[in-house]
């Protein structure tokens, strides 16, 4: 198998394109593709001050350093969400990573600043952790590109993320969410940042090939409680049908941007009215914000130690 570019061995093969590469023009390959989703979408500018959110996975850390790569202001944002036998590492990786190539970190603890871990939450409020992780993620990542001033936030989301999340939204018609499904999308309000998704031409497959020809040390565990998600099933079942047909994933999740999109933006948009919350002044739909409102059920349901 030759490259496609150069003829040289190739180390991947990336059928939806009909091609193979060698290490070098697979990393082009990667970058090139994240410039075309970027310029495509009008995503980044090289003006704009970017914040990263950084797990300390594969994805994300391909993020940062494509788009450092790419010559964008980048600082990462990593949440400690409290979680054990699994934050503590992801920590350690983002904290290297971003020392050994010399860029500004944000840290942000959830249980320091808001006396919770995730498990807690879950535990205090009605919420299982991955909604409440979910929903916390939103709300810190949101509130530290406003308090850092960052106009634009930027997540690792990938091609398998953006089609498990569309045949999910489908599959249970949620209109509203099928509305908000562009890889970039602008704020709304005052208080909420334009947030973009890069990566989201590139496989899960191929980030990871990204990440190991780079030799970028990632946190390899999936968290705990990712055990059993219903969007594990639909990428499974996405799978399973690119292998028997190349590019289904692609199509899919493009053909919808490009197809069916535009009928769900009037759903999206209708009668929604953003104002400040009264206790955090984040954009929200409600008196309280749902950030606000998960913390105050779950210090009313708490011990009092937890206080
Ligand atoms: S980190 Fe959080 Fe995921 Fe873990 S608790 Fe669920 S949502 S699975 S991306
Ligand atoms: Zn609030």
């Amino acid at each position: 198998m030759k490259c496609r570019t150069c003829t040289a061995k190739a180390v991947i093969e990336v059928r939806r394109h009909n091609a193979a590469f060698c290490k070098g023009c697979f990393i082009t390959h990667v970058e090139r593709q994240v410039q075309k989703t970027i310029d495509t979408e009008k995503m980044l500018s090289k003006g704009d001050s970017v914040l990263v959110a950084v797990s300390g996975g594969k994805d994300s850390l391909t993020l940062w350093e494509v788009l450092h790569r790419l010559g964008y202001h980048t600082t990462g944002l990593h949440i400690a969400l409290g979680i054990e036998d699994y934050s503590p590492l992801a920590l350690e990786k983002v904290e290297a990573y971003a020392k050994g190539q010399g860029l500004s970190l944000i840290v942000t603890d959830v249980k320091a600043e808001y006396d919770f871990t995730i498990p807690e939450l879950a535990l205090f409020t009605p919420r299982v952790p991955c909604s409440a992780c979910g929903l916390s993620k939103r709300y810190l990542m949101n509130r530290a590109a406003l308090e850092g001033g960052f106009n634009v936030l930027a997540t690792g989301h990938n091609l398998d993320d953006a089609a498990s999340t569309l045949l999910g939204n489908l599959l249970h018609w949620q209109t509203e969410q099928l509305g908000r499904m562009r890889p970039a999308m602008e704020a709304t309000h005052p208080k909420l940042v334009k947030t973009v998704k890069p990566l989201v031409r590139l496989t899960e497959r191929e980030t990871l090939a990204y990440t190991m020809l780079r030799g970028i040390d990632y946190h390899e565990d999936e968290c705990p409680n990712s055990v059993g998600a219903t969007s594990l099933l639909y990428k499974d079942l996405l799978n399973q049908l690119e292998h028997a047909s190349p590019g289904t994933k692609q199509s899919f999740y493009f053909g919808f941007l490009k197809k069916g999109h535009s009928a769900f933006l009037a759903t999206k948009t209708e009668g929604i009215k953003l104002n400040e919350c009264e206790v955090c002044g984040q954009a929200t739909t409600t008196e309280a914000c749902a950030f606000c409102r998960m913390m105050e059920q779950a210090r009313r349901a708490a011990p009092p130690r937890n206080l």
